[in-house]
């Protein structure tokens, strides 16, 4: 059996939650990530006995047997690296997703993530969607969650604002951003929603809370949250100034043609 803390998953979910902190994206023990995980990788490094099973709150079939790394609840990203056995925990779905078996981690006796719902909801409604999807990631970055609180809420408005704050944003997420308003974190309620939206985009603003992305992996996940944040942070920088340039519809077509994306339908004109 190979050393778990070598595999490779392993590796890239410490780097990240450590990147994460670095960002400010997670003070305290804000944010948590999921990652679904191969099953045939995991049994390098695992003999796959459960330690114990938990309730999980909610039904989830489409994900029965499934594998995930996720981070726990009330753990500190920032201490993901110095211990990952007790920050982290490997879960298997079972039971139609009403159960998950503790696989390895949360040695200290803890439990997987509070916002367990909304990764394992948002992970079948990604899915759907792209087969490919394996990352389910929460946290809290400054500028967005600013930004919530001075721009109009209305999708298709936070959307075209933010395409429009770097060149790049429209190519790195031409589904756009959804929005929810604020609601009760850490519920099946706020996880239906969240599904829900994970639908037709890969990012959802929670106002004044934080952001959710998906992808196929730790590093485009990160990748799709720096480019909303940064694209915040340049809108927090001119707001308040007289607006003299933008990027226009017509200069956001061209960005389509020559990187091949469509844009989220009827947010152009
Ligand atoms: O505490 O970010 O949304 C972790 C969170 C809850
Ligand atoms: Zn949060």
């Amino acid at each position: 059996m190979k050393d778990i803390l070598t595999a490779p998953f392993m590796v890239e979910m410490i780097r990240t939650t450590t990147n994460m902190y670095a960002h400010g994206w997670d003070e305290r023990n804000g944010g948590n990530i999921s990652l679904l995980l191969d099953e045939a990788e995991v049994k390098e490094y695992l003999d796959m006995q459960p330690i114990h099973t938990l309730e999980t709150g909610f039904a989830a079939p489409e994900l029965c047997g499934k594998i995930f790394l996720v981070t726990g609840t009330g753990k500190y990203f920032k201490n993901v690296q110095y211990a990952p056995d007790v920050n982290l925990g490997m879960v298997r779905l079972v039971e139609n997703g009403t159960r998950a078996e503790l696989l390895w981690g949360f040695t200290d006796g803890g439990r997987f993530t509070s916002e367990f719902p909304a990764h394992m909801m948002s992970h079948v409604a990604r899915m759907k969607v792209d087969p490919k999807n394996r990352v389910v990631m929460h946290c809290h970055p400054a500028n967005l969650l600013a930004m919530t609180y001075v721009h109009d809420l209305d999708e298709k408005t936070f959307t075209r604002t933010l395409w429009q704050m770097c060149t790049e944003c429209i190519v790195v997420f031409p589904d756009g951003v959804n929005v929810l308003p604020w609601m009760l974190c850490g519920t099946n309620e706020i996880g239906v929603a969240t599904a829900k939206k994970m639908e037709t985009a890969r990012l959802v603003v929670w106002a004044q809370h934080g952001i959710y992305g998906a992808g196929k992996d730790l590093d485009e996940t990160f990748g799709l949250i720096e480019t909303a944040e940064k694209a915040a942070e340049i809108y927090l920088k001119i707001a308040h100034l007289p607006l003299k340039n933008t990027i226009t519809d017509e200069q956001m077509h061209l960005l389509e043609a020559r990187f091949g994306v469509k844009a989220r339908e009827g947010y152009l004109n």
